[in-house]
């Protein structure tokens, strides 16, 4: 096969909360995350307000990345990446949101760990909030609801900007915001992951949610462009978990329905590159009796602060319909599609959806986009010789590599990066379960808790190294 652009970033994405461990550890606050339960795939994770004891594995250890980074990015090195996404926890650099002075351990703790990857040419590329936030800040401020929290955002932005002057130069605002438009149907959990409220505790939440959905988009363009201030030469984007929907038939009611669906994702994305907050959507809000307000200073953070990069989180497609049987549908609520398999947890895997995308996304912004995240969540078996046999898992990113490959030779498409999503096992956001497994890497460790933490490579950990050895040309 062709080879992908020079420099290409080939990686790998991964997110604190659900690697770290040490989730009290040198000064760290309580994060929104610390307070959830373990789920399956068919029952949803709890929140709790306080901790309780079935909180506490998998996410409180995780696979204590905290203190393993150094022998973990030596295995992402020598698997060749060039980059690797991570997070920086908000809590653990200001445990209330509201503190005078940042917690220095925090800041040391994430140098450290940015200049292990420096040293082996690893590109960092950092997410500013990958659903870590101070629970305090949902407490004191009611969360994204506030105008403060806004504000104490930037000031965590800045911090840390300034504090990796010269080392980062990619940033991510935020990690799926899009799954927050209040006017279609919603996940409760991704809702208590942007936010830290549940539906039930909202008073209004059409209202409420319309209000947060404004605040974090304001907070990311208000990150752009305190990051551009630090340095011009930093790279600032957004990152969006988009699923390509298609219709049923070709009823022009189905199609209609199919695109609304897919606009649905796109509202902040206009916000981020078109200069403005969407006309559609203040509409739209005032007709459900929404009123956002929005100030002379915000309408000039809109106009000044366009992302230079979009990110892609991409997994799976659904079929949708003017009107659903439930017996019909797939795990996200639509349709299950005959043409196409699904993984363990029922999620379709289709790699021209992935090209859809980017194809669609490249056509509406012309901005660069890199693949953030992308991957397929299995159960892995530990032989006792110690090989994990993974081909679903090589299957699965080879469709969706050529689907890419495509995507630039024959769509045109600027896409610079490919980062895998968990390339080292870790817990799963929507589950919090060990079990669903996503990575190169094999973690020993359980459910329950049990399990050495013992890294394993599995099959796809060679196949990966050689297809960034090659550039894409063994595909
Ligand atoms: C995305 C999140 C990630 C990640 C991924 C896989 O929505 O950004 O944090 O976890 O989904 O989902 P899961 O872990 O539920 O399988």
């Amino acid at each position: 096969m062709k080879v992908f652009p020079d420099n290409f970033l080939w990686g790998g994405s991964i997110a604190m909360h659900q690697c770290e461990g040490a989730y009290l550890e040198d000064g760290k606050g309580l994060g929104i995350m610390d307070l959830v339960t373990k789920g399956s795939v068919n029952t949803p994770r709890m929140m709790h307000q306080t901790l309780q004891a079935d909180t506490i594995y998998p996410s409180h250890e995780a696979i204590d990345f905290y203190h393993t980074y150094k022998e973990d990015i030596a295995l992402f090195a020598k698997m060749g990446f060039k980059a690797l996404r991570i997070s920086i926890d908000w809590s653990r650099i200001y445990p209330n949101g509201d503190d005078k002075e940042p917690n220095k351990l925090g800041l040391v703790h994430y140098e450290k760990v940015i200049d292990t990857l420096l040293e082996y040419g690893i590109e960092p590329i950092v997410t500013l909030f990958h659903f870590e936030m101070p629970v305090a800040v949902v407490k004191n401020y009611h969360s994204w609801i506030s105008r403060e929290t806004v504000d104490m955002f930037v000031r965590f932005v800045e911090t840390v900007g300034l504090h990796l002057k010269n080392k980062v130069k990619y940033w991510v605002t935020f990690n799926e915001m899009n799954h927050m438009d209040p006017m279609s149907e919603l996940s409760d959990f991704f809702t208590y992951m942007n936010t830290g409220y549940t539906f039930k505790q909202l008073e209004d939440p059409k209202n409420e949610l319309a209000i947060m959905g404004y605040h974090m988009t304001l907070a990311s363009m208000k990150a752009v462009e305190v990051l551009h201030h630090i340095d011009e030469q930093n790279q600032v984007g957004c990152v969006f978990g988009l699923t390509a929907f298609y219709p049923k038939t070709c009823n022009p009611k189905d199609n209609l329905e199919a695109q609304k669906m897919q606009y649905r994702d796109y509202y902040q994305i206009d916000a981020m590159c078109n200069g403005a907050f969407p006309t559609y959507k203040i509409k739209e809000y005032k007709a459900n009796g929404i009123q956002l307000e929005i100030t002379d200073e915000d309408h000039k953070v809109f106009a000044n602060n366009r992302l230079d990069f979009i990110g892609l989180n991409y997994y799976a497609s659904e079929v949708v319909a003017s009107s659903i049987d439930e017996n019909e549908a797939s795990f996200f609520g639509g349709l299950k599609n005959p043409y196409l398999k699904e993984s363990d947890w029922g999620w379709q895997i289709d790699p021209d959806g992935l090209r859809f995308l980017l194809d669609n996304l490249s056509r509406r912004y012309e901005l660069p986009i890199i693949i953030t995240e992308n991957g397929i969540g299995a159960v892995d078996v530990l032989e006792n010789d110690g090989s994990i046999h993974d081909p679903y898992r090589i299957a699965y990113l080879e469709a969706h590599l050529k689907a890419i490959q495509e995507a630039i030779e024959e769509d045109y498409v600027d896409c610079f990066g490919y980062l895998m999503w968990g390339p080292i096992d870790l817990v799963s956001a929507t589950t919090g379960e060990m079990k669903k497994r996503y990575g190169f890497i094999y973690v020993d460790k359980n459910d329950d808790g049990t399990g050495t933490g013992k890294r394993y490579e599995k099959d796809s950990f060679a196949w990966y190294q050689k297809v960034i050895e090659s550039n894409g040309g063994i595909l």
